[in-house]
Order: structure tokens, then sequence, then C-alpha cells
């Protein structure tokens, strides 16, 4: 016997989508897991999405022969920007294949490494622009991170430069991506008759306008590679100058294109959301700044990091790891059934039917006390130490979502979030402007805190 999926009430024709909070969809999610449980469906204007969990049903459907991502909900609307790049791809979309075996090795740890000094150039611009504003200067934490992860990527993946360091608001293109982004997940929860009217609102055009504006750089900087090839073997090179071993086809100059514009919107968000809740929770737990601060000065004294520290940081990346188990930036993603099937949970048994869409709530993933104990809820990055991070049963801790589908840019971020944190804890004293701030969200396709704000106050020596 399988057990009834509970619903939330629902409301004739457009089912639950009220239930869910506008600005921040994931504390309605969270919310729901508390009230119904590891498992709830809701019905999304006539369309039922069913969310999970618990470690137990997670893992269930993170079994790749029985489910397989499937691009619904705001993810879908992105397709609008990016087509079936490798982020919004279907899975039979042969693209998908092509990009993903061009790049899996452009995107390897060793790839990866070799861009350490372009990461340095934009991490030192973010250096400098905090001592120069010195200690009294309000920072808006977010603000700068995203500045450095969307010029990190621009420049080690196309070797372009989009200086966000120096405009006083961020540059046109960020704020029409942030635009993008937000829109496209509302245009999801949108019943016809008010998206009708939000276009009637200007809505449509501005989106459009958007997409226009993004494509066109995307396209610019395409061609004008072509016709002015560099030296550098970066990842539009490699786009541009290779062939799929499978297929022997190359990539499309819309493909190549619509691939820069994947790497910018999921590798900036997902890295400066990282950063921000990293420096939200040290600043929450001065212990644990402290030992951190330790290890960094023992390492590096008054050195630059080099690649090598990295190994010799392990409280740094227990940190990390905490981090983005408390807050995984990319919060919710989405598969599908490939056939009828039954997962088990904590409670017994629930059929799916074939191409049923179920959505992982991974922040309660990462809060289970059947793995992570009755502390769950607490920032304490020495589990993370000593094994406990590698003794994990797989599928515990998913901030890169899984399987053929995991993030590509992980390596990427992980050393581009090391090399910053590394240097601001070496260089920086940091402190809250508001020492009573408790955490807020702001959610688009990912989370970050919201209202965080800080003083940087250069160390002996200066940066
Ligand atoms: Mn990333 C897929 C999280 C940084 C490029 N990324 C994913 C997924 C998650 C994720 C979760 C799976 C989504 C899904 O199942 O629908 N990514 C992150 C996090 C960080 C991150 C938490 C940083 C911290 N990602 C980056 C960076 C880049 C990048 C940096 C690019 C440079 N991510 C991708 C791409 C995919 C992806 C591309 C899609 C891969 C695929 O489907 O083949």
């Amino acid at each position: 016997m399988t057990l009834p999926i509970p619903q939330p009430p629902t409301i004739p024709f457009i089912g639950n989508v009220t239930s869910i909070d506008r600005e921040v969809p994931l504390y309605s999610f969270r919310l729901m897991a508390k009230t119904y449980g590891e498992i709830y469906q809701l019905n999304m204007l006539g369309r039922f999405v069913v969310i999970v969990s618990s470690y137990d049903l997670v893992n269930e459907v993170s079994d790749e022969t029985r489910f397989q991502k499937r691009v619904t909900g705001g993810l879908l609307q992105v397709r609008n920007l990016v087509g079936d790049g490798l982020f919004t791809a279907q899975p039979e979309e042969e693209n998908w294949g092509i990009a993903h075996r061009l790049l899996m090795p452009a995107f390897g740890t060793l790839a990866v490494k070799n861009m350490m000094e372009e990461m340095r150039d934009i991490s030192n611009q973010l250096l400098l622009k905090w001592e120069r504003f010195g200690p009294d200067a309000i920072i808006d934490p977010s603000d700068d991170f995203t500045r450095v992860a969307l010029d990190a990527i621009a420049y080690c993946s196309m070797s372009y430069r989009l200086n966000s360091f120096y405009t006083d608001t961020q540059p046109e293109f960020a704020i029409r991506m942030g635009d993008f982004l937000g829109e496209s997940g509302h245009r999801a929860n949108r019943p016809q008759i008010v998206q009708a009217v939000a276009n009637i609102r200007g809505k449509q055009v501005k989106y459009e306008e958007d997409i226009r504006m993004m494509r066109g750089l995307a396209d610019q900087i395409v061609s004008s590679r072509k016709t002015h090839p560099i030296k550098k073997h970066d990842l539009l090179d490699i786009m541009l100058n290779s062939t799929d071993p499978k297929t022997g086809q190359s990539m499309s100059e819309e493909s190549i294109a619509q691939n820069l514009l994947t790497f910018l919107i999921a590798g900036h968000e997902t890295s400066s959301g990282m950063m921000t809740f990293m420096v939200y929770f040290l600043l929450k737990n001065p212990e644990k700044l402290r030992k951190l601060r330790a290890q960094i000065d023992e390492v590096l004294g008054d050195r630059e990091v080099q690649y090598e520290d990295f190994a010799k940081l392990p409280y740094l990346i227990a940190v990390m790891r905490e981090t983005l188990r408390l807050a995984a930036t990319a919060p919710m993603r989405a598969t599908t059934a490939l056939e009828d099937c039954t997962i088990r949970g904590n409670r017994g048994e629930y059929a799916l039917k074939k191409g049923q869409s179920v959505v992982i709530n991974t922040w309660d993933l990462h809060r289970d006390p059947k793995i992570w104990g009755e502390d769950a809820d607490e920032f304490r990055p020495e589990r993370m130490l000593d094994g406990g991070f590698e003794g994990k049963p797989n599928n515990a801790w998913q901030p890169f979502g899984f399987g053929v589908r995991g993030c590509i840019g992980r390596a990427f971020a992980w050393q581009e979030v090391t090399l910053v944190m590394a240097s601001i804890l070496q260089k920086f004293d940091l402190s809250l402007v508001d020492p009573s701030y408790t955490l807020q969200i702001k959610q688009t396709l990912t989370v970050k805190p919201k209202g965080l704000y800080i003083r940087a106050s250069p160390r002996k020596g200066g940066v």
C-alpha cells in the first residue's frame, strides 16, 4: 500500500499558486515542508508538482536510472534567452551532449587552475576598492561579490572585461540580467489572464528588450573573436575551434552565444550569494571566524594566496561546505520520473506516475536530522572536517545538483571563492553595520542575503 501525498487546500483554476510567497518562494516551500512533511504536492495552474524535503526521498529521486532532469517552471522561461544551452537544455536535445563533451574538460580542475591569475586580477579589484573606501564606508557585500563573480566568469571564459568595479551602480548588463531572471520566475507563476495584464503594463516589452541587449552583447563577443582571434585557449576559443569527439560536430555560433550567456547566468549569482552567506555566517559566529583567520594567517602570513595553499586551509574548505549546506544558493531543482514508480521515505512508500515533476527542496534536505543530527540548524564547520564530510552518504549534500546534470562550474566556483575569501580575511577586519541583523533572503533564480551591510577595515600593512 502506498501512502497518499498531502496537498494544501486549493483555489479553483489556479490551484496552489497563491500558497507561494511571490518575493521568496523558498519561505513557502519550507513552511509547507514543516506543515505537510517530507513530501507534498502542489497544483501550479493545473500542473502537478511534488516537492520532496527529506534525505531518503531525495536519495530516491537522485537515481538516474529512474529520474532525469526536466526543465520546467522558471527555468523553462530562462530558455527565452539561452535556448538549449547547457543549463536549460532538455535531456533529449542534441546540443546539450555536444556542449557537455566539449566543455567538461575545459571546466576541469586543471583547466581552472590555469585561470588563477585572471581570477586574482578580478579579486584584487575588490580588495583595492574596499581598501580605498576605508573603514567607515558601508559596504553591500552582495553587490561587490556580484561584480567579482560576473567579471571573473566573463574574463576567464571569454577574455572579456565587464569592468563592473568601474561603475557606481551595477553595469547595465548585470541589471538587465537580474531583471530578466526575476521576470522569468514571475512569468512561470502567473495565470495567463494575469500575464496579459502584466503585458499591458509593459513587462513584455521590457523583457524582450533585456533579452535583445544581452544577446547583442554575446553575439558581438563571438563575432569579434572570430575576426580577431587571440592566442589564449579560453572557453570561447575551445567552443569556436573544437569538434565533439562523439559526433564530429562543432557548436553553432548561436549555441556558443547561448552558452556564454549560460555561464554568466549560472556562474555569477550562485557564487556571489555563496560568498555573501559566508560573510554572514562568519560574522554571526565570531569564534569560527577567529579560528579561520588564525589558519589563514598561519599559512599565508603576508604573502598572496597561491593555488598550492588551498590544500593547507582545511578549515576554510569546511566553512565553505558548511555555508552551502545551510544556504544552498540554488535552493531547488527539478527532476522527472521516467516511469511509474514508488519512492520510500521516512513514513512509507509513495507512488509517482511517469512524467511526474519532482522538485528537490535542498534547504531542508541539508537540515535532515537523520543525516546532520539534532544541531543541523547550527553553523558548525567542524562537522565537515576529518572525514565528517566524506563520511556522509551519497546525495546528502547537493548544493551543486547531481549526476550528468550536476554543476559544470563547481571547480571554477570553488577556486574563485577560496581565492576571494582567503584574501579578504587575510587583509580585512569585517563587521556588521547592524550587529542585530538577522537573515532575510532575496530570491530570483537563486537566493542571497538581503539587507546585509558590512564595514571592512584594512589590517596591518594594507592591501
Ligand atoms: Mn552551477 C548546474 C549550483 C557555480 C555553471 N549549478 C548547476 C546545478 C546546481 C548548480 C544546483 C544543477 C541545476 C539543475 O539540476 O537544474 N553552480 C551552483 C552553485 C555554484 C555554481 C551553488 C556556486 C557556488 N555554475 C557555477 C559556475 C558556473 C556554473 C561558476 C559557470 C562558470 N551550473 C553551471 C552550468 C550548469 C550548472 C552550465 C548546467 C550543467 C548541465 O546541465 O549540464
